[in-house]
């Protein structure tokens, strides 16, 4: 069984081996496992072998904002051009692209993101996980009865003109993304909204949800302010996670986990993490493309000191936290 089981939706098999022929085979760590899909006409994805070490640039929430994206992109050193209406995205060192979920939704250009990140992982290996946002998206291109709210009515009206069967093509496309990537040999895991570590490499319902919807029972500190990333506070393993989802105003390493979701589609930045090298790259957001009421810690950023909102947050949160240095490019 692959230990990067965990997509969304359980309607595939997880395969060690080349395709067909290896179906029995046991998994083998050293290669890439395939995911088929049940049904036949379905294009089968690849997922990384644990043991991949990268090395890796970490995205955070994308939502929509493809400008920013590609910009991000260029300023790390990839080379981004356009063949046949796709996109050839590759790096001189090799690197990869690792999207942390919620491509889609409020922001600008949903389809443009979307479009991106799938040519990106054909042509240059890039990796992503699923996010809240894209499954919602997914379910509702499948004619689900979701709740259209958050920006999701952005993507679909950006989605009207689309093909019957290109919807198809990204519903499947975010159906089949993992919900979480154990990597370098364990050293490494990416979840859209972060993992507790009883958790990492399990293929559960409980994983699938807190990977990509977060902490079900909100928790609240003694001055009933609810408290975000209780996981996180709470965190005593090794590995390293990074993840987005709560968009946060400054970085910061809770024990060993980093929230790298710096709110680009509200206003803020899109944020890059450098695997091995646990260096930060930010672009500004041209614009703030949607109401800043879903960024948290509003109260903070209404003080210009970066020691005192340190300081208010480390109250918050209980636990020392440690900023990491932030290159921003403008
Ligand atoms: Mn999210």
């Amino acid at each position: 069984m692959c230990p990067q089981a965990g997509g969304q939706f359980p309607a595939h098999r997880i395969l060690g081996g080349t395709p067909v022929q290896a179906r029995e085979k046991a998994f083998n760590p050293s290669i890439y496992c395939e995911v088929t899909p049940m049904k036949d006409d379905d294009l089968p994805i690849f997922l990384p072998a644990p043991t991949d070490s990268g090395p890796f640039d970490i995205i955070g929430d994308v939502h929509g904002c493809l400008s920013e994206l590609l910009e991000l992109c260029t300023q790390l050193g990839y080379a981004i051009g356009r063949h046949d209406s796709r996109w050839l995205v590759t790096h001189p060192q090799a690197r990869r692209l690792l999207l942390l979920g919620d491509l889609v939704d409020f922001g600008p250009d949903s389809p443009g993101v979307l479009s991106f990140v799938q040519d990106a992982m054909k042509s240059g290996g890039g990796l992503c996980v699923l996010g809240d946002h894209d499954a919602r998206l997914a379910h509702a291109l499948r004619g689900a009865m979701v709740p259209v709210s958050n920006g999701l009515q952005r993507s679909l009206d950006q989605l009207q003109a689309t093909s019957l069967s290109t919807k198809a093509q990204i519903a499947e496309f975010l159906e089949n993304l993992p919900c979480h990537l154990v990597l370098d040999s364990g050293r490494l895991v990416v979840a859209h909204a972060g993992l507790p570590e009883r958790l990492h490499g399990s293929d559960s319902m409980e994983t699938r949800r807190f990977a990509v919807h977060g902490e079900s029972n909100q928790a609240f500190n003694v001055q009933g302010i609810p408290v975000r990333d209780r996981w996180a506070i709470e965190y005593l393993g090794e590995t390293t996670v990074v993840y987005g989802h709560t968009p946060v105003e400054a970085l910061r390493w809770i024990k060993r986990t980093i929230c790298i979701d710096t709110g680009c589609v509200f206003g803020g930045r899109l944020t890059a993490m450098r695997y091995p090298e646990r260096e930060f790259l930010s672009v500004p957001a041209r614009q703030a493309y949607y109401p800043k009421g879903a960024m948290e810690g509003g109260s903070f950023s209404a003080l210009s000191n970066t020691q005192i909102r340190l300081g208010l947050q480390e109250a918050r949160y209980g636990v020392p936290i440690e900023q990491p240095t932030i290159h921003i490019h403008r």
